[in-house]
């Protein structure tokens, strides 16, 4: 039996196999499909551009950009899949932004409108009581009603309630309005939620960064500079956050590439992203049902390309809730390196066009997928802190080093033959 450290490299290897008479291997799949120089980029750990994004994009088959994909994801992961066992709480669905994508909002007024008081929060909690918790993720609508007290509130009656678990919480467009409700800057209040027990923020609201998108389809909202300027201050206050980019409704090619490179400069900037999520556009109950959902090769294809695109983020994530589990599955070839989570509870969107707020994966039903995958699982926290003692970590920094040793040694080399 090969060991698993050899199967892997092998894997990771870009050797021509004949078979049968037949070339095989990434290299002459990726010849063959007229990408060989975005391949030979991408071994040399060179930056893609924006041509390259639209290329990706337009390259019809599929399994080249996730062989691509693939060589960033082992080269920054190995084989490792992280994934969490985490609880969603939408604190309210009242929202006054009217974005035409969203079906979880009720506009104030509306009788189908809630808020959840701490009390009830704590409750919620309680159902999970013998639940592993890691990382409870708390967003929510935009609820002009909700005074400042309230978000320090809540995050300090979850944090007594589940002390040992981290709080990702308030997307960049909600923590706009906390800090609008509580007239003070925004660096300040982040002072403040982060006593109150805020860990770090998660990637929503992002949508899709262009004014166009905007003005049809979230007007409202924050705009685009407005997300950018919050994100910058979150990080410069010390918190981690993600992104994330919702596609499959009226984007264009152009505009995903422009938003991953608008990305990558403030991440090049910041380095306070964690993770990218790609989002994939659920149109049940939305303004813009006519639209069909996504298909799994549109689901690979985005999180391929964001993998190549952002080389600055240490993670891809796969959102099991928007693409199905299978798909999700298949991504950790594609990409993803994180496999989002256990959830429990989601009211956003509704996996598998069920209408319950129960949407789960048991931490069994996560290891079986991971592995089956021919990954390794690694648990994780809210800010991506390995749980338990977990060799393949061993495995990966120890490859990591060997591989910066080698780059060291032959730039030596290099040096040397220069001089002399
Ligand atoms: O910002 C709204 C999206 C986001 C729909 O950071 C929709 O780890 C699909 O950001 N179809 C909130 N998407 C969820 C979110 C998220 C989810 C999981 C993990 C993380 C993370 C972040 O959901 C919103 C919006 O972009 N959304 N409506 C819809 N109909």
């Amino acid at each position: 039996m090969v060991p698993r450290s050899e199967a892997f490299s092998s894997r990771s290897s870009a050797s021509k196999v004949v078979m049968s008479g037949v070339e095989v291997g990434v290299e002459t799949l990726v010849a063959r499909t007229g990408v060989a120089d975005l391949y030979e980029k991408v071994v040399r750990g060179e930056r893609l551009n924006y041509d390259d994004g639209l290329r990706l994009y337009r390259t019809p088959e599929l399994t080249a950009v996730g062989a691509l994909a693939n060589v960033v994801r082992e080269r920054m992961n190995g084989d490792v899949t992280y994934y969490v066992r985490n609880l969603h709480i939408n604190y309210t669905n009242i929202c006054n932004k009217l974005c035409k994508f969203c079906s979880f909002y009720a506009p104030p007024g509306d009788p189908r409108g809630y808020a959840l008081t701490p009390d009830d929060i704590v409750a919620r909690l309680e159902e999970y009581r013998d639940q592993v918790i890691r990382e409870i993720h708390m967003v929510a609508g935009i609820n002009p009603k909700l005074p400042y007290q309230y978000y320090l509130d809540i995050l300090r009656s979850v944090r007594a309630a589940r002390p040992e678990a981290q709080i990702k919480a308030f997307t960049m467009i909600e923590l706009a309005q906390i800090a609008r409700a509580a007239k003070k800057p925004l660096g300040d209040v982040l002072e403040d939620l982060k006593g109150a027990g805020l860990a770090c923020v998660p990637g929503g609201g992002a949508e899709v960064f262009s004014d166009r998108v905007h003005e049809e389809l979230f007007r409202a909202k924050l705009d685009n500079e407005g997300w950018f300027q919050v994100a910058r201050e979150v990080h410069r206050a010390g918190l981690k956050s993600n992104a994330t980019m919702l596609y499959g409704h009226i984007e264009t090619v152009e505009e995903k590439v422009k938003h991953l490179l608008h990305i990558r400069e403030l991440q090049d900037e910041t380095k306070g992203f964690q993770c990218f999520v790609p989002l994939a556009f659920d149109p049940a109950r939305t303004e813009l049902e006519h639209i069909p959902v996504t298909t799994g090769q549109q689901n690979l294809r985005e999180i391929a390309i964001a993998r190549l695109l952002l080389d600055n983020f240490p993670h891809i994530k796969a959102f099991w809730i928007m693409i199905t589990p299978q798909v999700a599955q298949l991504a950790l070839w594609y990409g993803a390196d994180d496999l989002d989570g256990t959830v429990s509870h989601y009211e956003i969107t509704h996996a598998l066009g069920t209408a319950s707020h129960h949407q789960a994966l048991s931490h069994q039903e996560l290891l079986n997928l991971i592995s089956e995958a021919g990954r390794t699982p690694v648990e994780r926290d809210a800010l991506y802190n390995v749980i338990g003692e977990q060799p393949a970590i061993g495995r990966l920094r120890r490859a990591q080093s060997s591989r910066q040793q080698s780059a060291k040694g032959s730039l030596n080399l290099r040096v040397l033959s220069s001089s002399s």
